[in-house]
């Protein structure tokens, strides 16, 4: 495979009174910098999955708004932030369309809730409101390049070998949402030490990883970090 074909799902932005599909420079960036070609598949056409699809060898599904409560059979609670439906609709469309083809997947933040959702999964809608016990400062004042708290990795997962065996990583936060009921083809393999989902990956495959935290914010300063980018190629190009 010559470069690997990344697509991205933008996400719908008003700007001025024009709307736009956007996404963020740190993942492009990134999956360019890991040797893929990242290629910007608009929201709204939740139809058009499966042509994406075809044309895609991975999927990223990054960072954005809340996912709608509707998609797990829930109704929303006050805490619940901004959520955009067609976001929603296009990227289960696309998730499912990836894991019926067997395409590597890369989650980031968002991106793990709404993969285990697709999947079968669901998630607190406010984790501050309902885990019954204290949680740390999920949604972080440092600057986002910094980690803020600590995660620790299962053994025997692919996160803890792109992190060098290391058991206890410090990884920025900028969430209130956080997977509750795993999907099934999903595990846990990385957890903060306030019981909060960190990370999710495939039981039976290496064709998803999902991380709550933010890799594109970080890699720069943090090789480890990159190395999630270069695994997901990697991945895509074995697949
Ligand atoms: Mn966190």
């Amino acid at each position: 495979m010559a470069k690997p074909i990344i697509g991205i799902p933008a996400q719908r932005e008003l700007v001025g009174d024009t709307h736009k599909n956007t996404v963020n420079q740190g993942e492009v960036a990134a999956i360019i910098k890991a040797g893929g070609l990242p290629v910007l598949i608009p929201t709204g056409e939740p139809k058009l999955a499966e042509k994406y699809s075809q044309l895609i060898d991975g999927l990223l599904i990054p960072g954005g708004p809340d996912v709608a409560p509707r998609y797990f059979g829930e109704e929303p609670l006050p805490e619940m932030a901004e959520a955009d439906d067609r976001l929603d609709a296009t990227e289960i469309a696309l998730i499912k369309q990836a894991a019926s083809a067997g395409q590597p997947m890369l989650g980031i933040c968002r991106g793990a809730q709404v993969i285990n959702i697709a999947l079968g999964g669901d998630i607190y809608q406010d984790i501050a409101k309902q885990i019954d016990h204290q949680t740390y400062q999920h949604h972080q004042k440092a600057p986002s390049n910094q980690g803020s708290h600590y995660v620790d990795l299962a053994d025997g997962s692919v996160l803890q070998t792109i992190f060098h065996g290391q058991k206890h990583v410090l990884v920025n936060s900028f969430h209130h949402q956080s997977v509750r009921k795993l999907a099934p083809q999903l595990k846990l393999t990385a957890k903060a030490g306030d019981g909060v989902v960190e990370a999710v990956e495939s039981k039976d495959n290496n064709l998803i990883l999902a991380v709550q935290w933010h890799p594109e914010l970080m890699y720069k300063e943090n090789a480890d970090e990159f190395a999630v980018f270069e695994d997901f190629i990697k991945r895509v190009k074995e697949a």
